[in-house]
């Protein structure tokens, strides 16, 4: 199949999975470090944001990998927490600010564009400590101070801005499921947290468009895609709208129409966990929508109608209202544990044209974590990744599919450039197209999927 010519074909990954901690000064803690050094030993072998790919000071050769495989954008983030040495007052770090700006010099002299999250979790700890974090509105505007910052200091070669990676994860992980450090289970403050993350990108999205600077802003949503167990079965359908409006809308609705969908609020309001907001508020987020979305997809979310009785003194969870359901059948990821179920794009372009009346949009994560991925090693050394070959193959091939007939998505950013940690999994699941070998001193290696994906770039070709 034909990759139409501006297709953006590129890679991504974020600023903590890859910097390491060089050069990082004390108090510069980010959640996720906070997280490691309090709970280390949950971290897949111990590892974590400590060393990362130690991109910090190998960036360099990394970009030369990205030149050679001819990735057309690199999307990654700024590190909140290491770029400040005083967050309230705004006292920039030099030396980690010239760490980005000779990151986005070089990146932009290999011919590969910057896509910058200005956060992809790096929330830093200090503002947790002292203001609760995310649940502050302190915290909205040292947020919307520090952007404009990077606006002024990279605007001029940096175009494509985006507020927040996977903005609801974080506080999901804490605050609803209990998973992560420091466990506050809290479903009022999940909420809060995700429209105060609303009100953020819309004060963001204000202060770029009054700044000189040129380019577009948007956000980086983990799309949950839901799918009912049987479409004509009235309560599954309403299990997958109910998880749907919970879980991917609570975003996309206010960055992208401007307005929370009456049923959300009302959803909301009947647990008891409907945000505070002032009308000022709701109108400036109506009055500043992004310009662009990006999706993460990796899995489909299988649901049908619940099958326990809720405890009506349980705080809230959107379990509630949903079960988890097993396609017969079904092919997986076993490294990962999840569903491998390509047409999810094509399904994801469909909402995008009838729900969001083609707003621009394009995948800016989707890929394939392998476990022991040294098993499969040729003589040579290199890794011979065909499952990852073939499944970017079947996802692209659906994407391109719905892009023949229309669809507004404007590209594909493969999870992830080279293998990283990731929060609690660190290198368990590795996911480069660039091998990063941690017996041997983080060398990096092309992976057949690299070459592979070379290629492609080159030919335009989708050969599937
Ligand atoms: C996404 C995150 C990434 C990355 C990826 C893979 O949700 O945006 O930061 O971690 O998932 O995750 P994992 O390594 O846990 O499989």
């Amino acid at each position: 199949m034909q990759i139409p010519e501006g297709f953006m074909l590129g890679a991504a990954s974020s600023a903590w999975q890859t910097e390491g901690w060089h050069g990082k000064k004390a108090g510069q803690d980010s959640y996720l470090d906070d997280w490691f050094k309090h709970e280390y030993f949950v971290w897949h072998e111990g590892k974590g944001p400590d060393v990362a790919t130690d991109f910090m000071t190998r960036y360099s050769e990394d970009v030369a990998l990205m030149k050679e495989i001819g990735l057309s954008h690199y999307r990654t983030s700024i590190n909140w927490s290491r770029f400040f040495t005083d967050y309230e007052n705004l006292v920039v770090d030099e030396d980690y600010a010239d760490h980005v700006n000779n990151v986005i010099n070089a990146l932009i002299s290999a011919n590969v564009e910057p896509m910058i999250a200005i956060e992809h979790y790096e929330v830093p700890q200090f503002l947790i400590d002292k203001y609760d974090g995310w649940n502050s509105k302190r915290v909205v505007d040292l947020f919307v101070g520090y952007a404009k910052i990077l606006f002024e200091r990279y605007g001029d070669r940096v175009h494509q801005w985006f507020t927040f990676n996977e903005p609801i994860v974080p506080q999901t992980r804490i605050h609803l499921d209990g998973l992560r450090y420091p466990h506050d289970l809290n479903p009022k403050k999940w909420m809060q947290c995700n429209y105060n993350k609303v009100l953020a990108t819309a004060l963001t999205v204000q202060a770029f468009r009054s700044s000189s600077q040129s380019g577009r802003i948007g956000i980086i949503h983990n799309w949950e895609f839901a799918y009912p167990r049987a479409t004509n079965n009235q309560l599954d359908v309403l299990a997958a709208k109910r998880f749907d409006l919970l879980y991917n809308r609570v975003f996309t609705d206010p960055l992208i129409k401007g307005d929370y969908s009456p049923e959300l609020i009302k959803l909301l309001s009947d647990n008891h966990i409907l945000f505070n907001s002032t009308d000022e508020e709701l109108a400036l987020i109506k009055a500043n929508t992004i310009d662009v979305i990006g999706l993460n997809l990796y899995f489909p979310k299988r649901v049908k109608t619940p099958e326990h009785q809720w405890d009506p003194s349980a705080p809230f969870n959107p379990r509630k209202y949903y079960s988890d359901f097993e396609l017969p059948g079904r092919k997986m990821n076993n490294s990962r544990g999840w569903e491998i179920y390509p047409p999810m794009m094509y399904d994801m372009a469909k909402v995008m044209r009838d729900d969001y009346n083609n707003f621009p949009w394009f995948i800016s994560e989707n890929g394939m974590g392998t476990e022991n991925e040294r098993r499969f090693k040729n003589s040579s050394g290199q890794i011979q990744d065909d499952y990852r070959i073939n499944f970017i193959s079947e996802h692209l091939w659906w994407l391109l599919k719905a892009v023949h007939e229309g669809a507004n998505c404007e590209g594909y950013m493969l999870w992830a450039f080279t293998d990283n940690v990731s929060p609690m999994n660190a290198f368990k699941n590795r996911y480069g197209l660039v091998e990063i070998d941690l017996e041997d001193n983080l060398a990096r290696h092309l992976k057949k999927s690299g070459l592979w994906y070379h290629e492609l770039i080159e030919t335009k070709q989708l050969n599937y």
